[in-house]
């Protein structure tokens, strides 16, 4: 305590300082019971200060939104900044039951299982569990699981615009979109030829298309090996040949930001394995940028002899950064010059760098991150197993696409640019450097996975002179193992600067003791100084985050409450909605029994229903509530029937019960004095 009486005094400005503005708290009095609180608490003036520059009051609100994506827990979590509370996790790869999200047959089961839940009741096609997948690559049942990497803000002009967030899937090659007028995730869509995906996602920048590509190369037009056996030998000897990656630009409809195979492309390329990808903007609108690490095409096959494929795929000195101008490729496409494979229009390799859609350019030996700065003019390739960053610049890019500056070409005839010809820089950083966001004064921040560190770096011109680009300015220290960073609004044409959010992969030491598993953990960095500072920790209880975007809150704009009657699937009225529990009815043919039932507080109507053993029984459940918050739920015990309906809301499940006896269903939300009364009988007869 001597120590901290010493830096009472500092204690005292920073307090004063931070809070100034609110001087009726802050008075003498005031100040010398914030010293007494920070005292008693073991506080240092930092530790107090960094206090106030993240507390947000009971009630307050947050001045932006994270988004982080949940890793193999397959969800998205909402996080505000800079208090780092949770505010909701989003389901989108994973059942969620408190959101009733993937129980019941009902709209969210069949968007979980891929199916398309906007323009089809339930079990439309029969079996509202199977799983409808144009590739045919999909497993038979729908997944249960997904591993969220890379979330995509939907975009104006390059900037947020708050209308939807699309998220892949690492295991397999699927994009989930999630509405954020409300919130839920509205289309899971299995894109066709990848087997796995990584690179993006992102959105062009007006969303006319989110880019997914492939992570592990997968076999050549999958399905025309349908039937095919791969050997061993074929995978170790024939891989050149017989594996592909796609790049595939999915449309997406500027009214409802579904997704649409059939005006969507791909792009065929080398099995280079594909890794992080980014669009470009401003001066390099129009392109895309994908990293790859595996030029060898290694294979991996420890037992035959081989190196390992971490081993395999270190080899050469350069790995390939793939410039992909999509404007060109769509009106490759729109000439025709494209094979219908699997519900998806896909350019070949040689049509690819035939018609100057794929160029290579050399990158230092197996990079991770690929980042476009704000304005577009600079690419940051993050060296991962070299200390640098390397920086491209899109005008030497595209001088060197028209003058065709080439070192030569690959075994598959795509043109590789000489590397000193594109690049504009590099920046020795530090151990690992992985990804890259950026500020609004010309600034780059690079997280250093190695290292357990965050970089901040300059760029070249017009943000600064020729001798002061390229430079690292300012390093901090993070706990430990960062992976990916998020700056405020730090990969669109609109960067805040302020904030930084550092996702660690792990938190040794950091917090109290839950068992092996240790929570991960954000740190929040205040990056508005010339220093920058850790402010706080977030450890988060669920699955590993990826890539994350920060928002400003103000432009998300969701809706309270539901317009009566809404189905969320198709964010129209359903033909299902009742007005009031005067419309609440059952109506019976042989085998099935259809109820239009009423959710209001504190009860059901019907609370009774009967059916026989077997009947398909079918429940269109209507909040009629417009009161915000005012959300019930529909359980039915022993069947995996869990819903719930917010405000509004219209939603219809479907089940079979197959004994006879009494079942009581309920609701799950306490919403009011009697929500414990609020339940019904549903008796099932012989
Ligand atoms: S990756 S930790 Cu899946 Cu985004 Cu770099
Ligand atoms: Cu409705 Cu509890």
């Amino acid at each position: 305590m001597k120590k901290f009486l010493l830096v009472a005094v500092p204690l005292v400005l920073v307090a004063a300082a931070t809070i100034g503005a609110c001087s009726r708290r802050a008075t003498g009095g005031g100040q010398a019971q914030l010293l007494q609180i920070a005292e008693s608490r073991g506080l240092s003036p930092e530790d107090a200060a960094h206090a106030l520059k993240t507390f947000v009051a009971p009630g307050g609100r947050d001045e932006y939104l994270l988004f982080a994506s949940g890793g193999h827990s397959g969800q998205i979590h909402v996080i505000g900044v800079p208090s780092m509370r949770l505010l909701k996790t989003i389901a989108v790869f994973t059942p969620e039951p408190w959101q009733g999200y993937g129980y019941g047959a009902d709209w969210s089961e069949m968007a979980l299982a891929g199916e398309d839940a906007e323009h089809h009741g339930p079990h439309a096609n029969g079996n509202g569990n199977g799983f409808t997948d144009p590739s045919g690559i999909g497993p038979k049942d729908p997944l249960r699981w997904g591993d969220a990497h890379h979330p995509a803000l939907s975009e104006t002009g390059g900037k947020y615009d708050g209308r939807w967030i699309f998220i892949n899937d690492r295991a397999h090659g699927r994009i989930g979109m999630v509405d954020l007028s409300d919130f839920r995730a509205k289309q899971i869509l299995q894109v066709p030829n990848l087997m796995t995906s990584h690179g993006g996602i992102f959105a062009t920048p007006d969303t006319k298309y989110v880019h997914i590509s492939s992570k592990v190369p997968a076999l050549k037009a999958w399905n025309a090996s349908k039937g095919q056996t791969v050997t061993l030998d074929d995978h170790l000897n024939r891989y050149a040949d017989i594996y592909r990656g796609y790049s595939t630009f999915v449309a997406v409809d500027p009214q409802t930001g579904r997704m649409d195979l059939s005006k969507s492309f791909q792009i065929e390329l080398p099995p280079y394995t594909q890794d992080l990808a980014d669009s470009g903007k401003g001066a390099s609108d129009g392109f895309a940028f994908i990293n790859s690490y595996n030029a060898e095409m290694a294979t991996g096959g420890i037992q035959q002899g081989r190196p390992p494929l971490e081993v395999g795929a270190s080899q050469l000195d350069f790995d390939y950064l793939h410039i992909i101008d999509w404007k060109k490729a769509e009106q490759v496409v729109a000439d025709g010059k494209y094979t219908q494979l699997n519900g998806i229009r896909v350019i070949s390799l040689e049509t690819a760098a035939a018609e100057g859609i794929l160029h290579l350019a050399p990158e230092p030996r197996s990079p991770h991150g690929v980042d476009v700065a704000p304005k577009g003019d600079y690419i940051s390739v993050a060296g991962k197993l070299d200390p640098h960053v390397t920086v491209y610049s899109i005008d030497l890019i595209k001088k060197a696409i028209a003058a065709k500056t080439y070192e030569g070409k690959d075994r598959y005839g795509v043109p590789i640019l000489k590397f000193d010809a594109v690049v504009a820089g590099k920046v020795e950083l530090g151990a690992g450097p992985l990804h890259t966001q950026y500020d609004n004064q010309g600034n780059a921040y690079t997280s250093l996975y190695l290292e357990s560190a965050v970089a901040k770096w300059t760029l070249g011109e017009p943000y600064h002179s020729k001798d002061d680009a390229f430079k690292l300015v300012d390093k901090v220290s993070i706990h430990y193992n960062i992976g990916h960073l998020a700056t405020t609004q730090g990969d669109t044409m609109d960067p805040q600067g302020k904030y930084l959010i550092a996702m660690n992969k792990w938190s040794i030491d950091r917090h109290t003791n839950v068992g092996p598993l240790h929570p991960q953990n954000f740190q929040l960095i205040d990056i508005s100084g010339p220093k920058m500072e850790l402010l706080a920790d977030m450890p988060i209880g669920f699955g590993e985050p990826h890539y994350a975007q920060m928002v400003k809150a103000d432009i998300i704009k969701a809706h309270e409450v539901y317009e009566p009657g809404v189905s969320p699937a198709s964010n129209t009225k359903s033909p299902n909605a009742i007005a009031s529990e005067k419309e609440a009815r059952i109506e019976r043919r042989p085998g099935v029994v259809e109820v239009w039932m009423n959710v209001v507080r504190s009860h059901f109507t019907p609370d009774i229903v009967t059916a026989k053993v077997g009947d398909r029984i079918i429940v269109h459940l209507t909040n009629t509530e417009q009161t915000p918050d005012a959300t019930h739920g529909f359980a039915v015990p022993t069947k995996n029937v869990m819903v719930s309906l917010d405000p509004g809301e219209t939603t219809s499940v479907e089940f079979t019960v197959d004994r006879p006896g009494t079942y009581s269903y309920y609701c799950t939300e306490f919403c009011s004095a009697l929500h414990l009364e609020m339940q019904g009988w549903l008796i099932v007869e012989k």
